[in-house]
């Protein structure tokens, strides 16, 4: 809105063309998002302790989480108010691809909302059930993704780390967005088990689709680096860069120990938010590489189940593989910063891509 507002005056003081930079407004949404949730936090999550939102804690899980019993969840909802509010001050609200992505991270919110108050408030363990959750994030994707497809998005899906491999998807590619926003949307939910273990992952894979959103975005970088130029992509830029601020907001308060969970409200609408960034950032297959640590989340449970069925027989102790490690022994805090570890150089990577085709 500040664009929309402030950048006409800058007919009368040329200081108001900053609002027009990307790159600026990238920054200050990143600032605001984090300060918002340093102001909010304490408050929301306060409301949340007298609201009685606290986590049931399943008692089939590694022992040392039954003492997390109470922490307050549902978290996720300051981390969608604070990148809403942000985006709505920075970001140029005309633009197309940023309302697709406004759906799907609150459309995904909302799904995740439902399940946790069900959980929480309705003190039903089970929470939605689990055909009527997928149905509604497949309701959500594939709206998002007819969406993009009837505003002429690029079909092709390059292949990280070769030149000239692309593939043509045509009318696969509606189906396809819906994998990539279904699938990171689960994998961030399952790998929200640890103090910090989710949202660290995801600010690294959110900055760095914040950086390939602005590359992509500009007409004469993207060519430069013979990467696909996306027409209106590089706002997409600020709504990642609020998810950063948004998220190393949280981490304040959900590092170890936690003091507040995400709930669904977070883990569904971030790992949806990031799906989208790739579909749009014509980044697909690389959000492999950047959302590692989900994959191979998702993964291990894929394996397990799959070996159990097929074997009889586990192949980690418990899935998701954070479970595996804390079954060894690794106290938590180890296995969370060895994971962030992992995000970060596994980001390295794929922004090497860039320039190793
Ligand atoms: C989310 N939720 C956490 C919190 C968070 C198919 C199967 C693999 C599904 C999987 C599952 O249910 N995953 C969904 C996991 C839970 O966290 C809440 O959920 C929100 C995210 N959706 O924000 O509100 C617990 O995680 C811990 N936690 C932290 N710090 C955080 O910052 O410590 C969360 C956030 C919290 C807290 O203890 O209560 C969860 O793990 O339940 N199921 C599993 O993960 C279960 N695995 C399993 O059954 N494995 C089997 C098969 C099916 C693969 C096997 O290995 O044989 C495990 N989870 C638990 N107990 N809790 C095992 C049993």
């Amino acid at each position: 809105m500040l664009y929309y507002f402030l950048y006409p005056l800058a007919k009368h003081h040329t200081f108001f063309n900053v609002f027009q930079y990307i790159s600026f407004r990238t920054i200050y949404a990143a600032i605001t998002a984090l300060l918002l949730s340093f102001v909010l936090g304490p408050y929301l999550i306060n409301k949340l302790k007298v609201l009685k939102f606290g986590e049931v804690v399943r008692t089939d899980g590694p022992a040392t989480h039954l003492s997390k019993a109470g922490t307050p969840t549902m978290g996720g909802a300051i981390i969608l108010l604070v990148v809403t509010v942000s985006v709505l001050l920075w970001g140029n609200i005309t633009n197309i691809n940023v309302w697709v992505l406004t759906f799907v991270t609150v459309g995904m919110g909302l799904i995740g909302f439902i399940d946790d108050y069900i959980k929480v408030v309705k003190k039903d363990k089970k929470g939605l059930r689990a055909r009527i959750k997928f149905s509604a994030q497949v309701g959500i994707a594939l709206a998002a993704a007819l969406m993009l497809y009837f505003n002429n998005i690029e079909t092709l899906v390059a292949i990280p780390f070769f030149k000239e491999a692309q593939i043509d998807f045509k009318v696969f590619y509606i189906p396809f967005t819906v994998l990539v926003i279904v699938g990171a949307s689960n994998a961030v939910n399952l790998t929200d088990g640890l103090d910090g273990l989710a949202i660290g992952p995801m600010i690294i894979a959110a900055a760095t689709y914040m950086l390939l959103a602005y590359l992509v975005g500009h007409v004469k970088i993207a060519s430069y680096l013979h990467i696909m130029y996306v027409p209106k992509a590089g706002e997409l830029a600020v709504f990642a860069g609020a998810m950063v601020g948004a998220s190393l907001g949280f981490l304040w308060f959900n590092t170890y120990p936690a003091q507040v969970f995400m709930g669904d409200v977070g883990s569904l609408s971030l790992g949806g938010a990031l799906g989208t960034l790739a579909v749009i950032t014509k980044h697909e297959i690389l959000l492999i590489l950047v959302g590692g640590i989900f994959v191979v989340e998702a993964l291990s449970v894929i394996f397990q189940v799959g070996s159990y069925k097929l074997t009889g027989k586990r192949v980690f102790a418990m899935a998701p593989i954070h479970h595996h490690y804390e079954i060894k022994g690794w106290p938590e805090p180890k296995i969370i910063v060895r994971f962030w570890i992992i995000a970060i150089i596994l980001a390295l990577l794929a922004i090497s891509t860039l320039k190793i085709r």
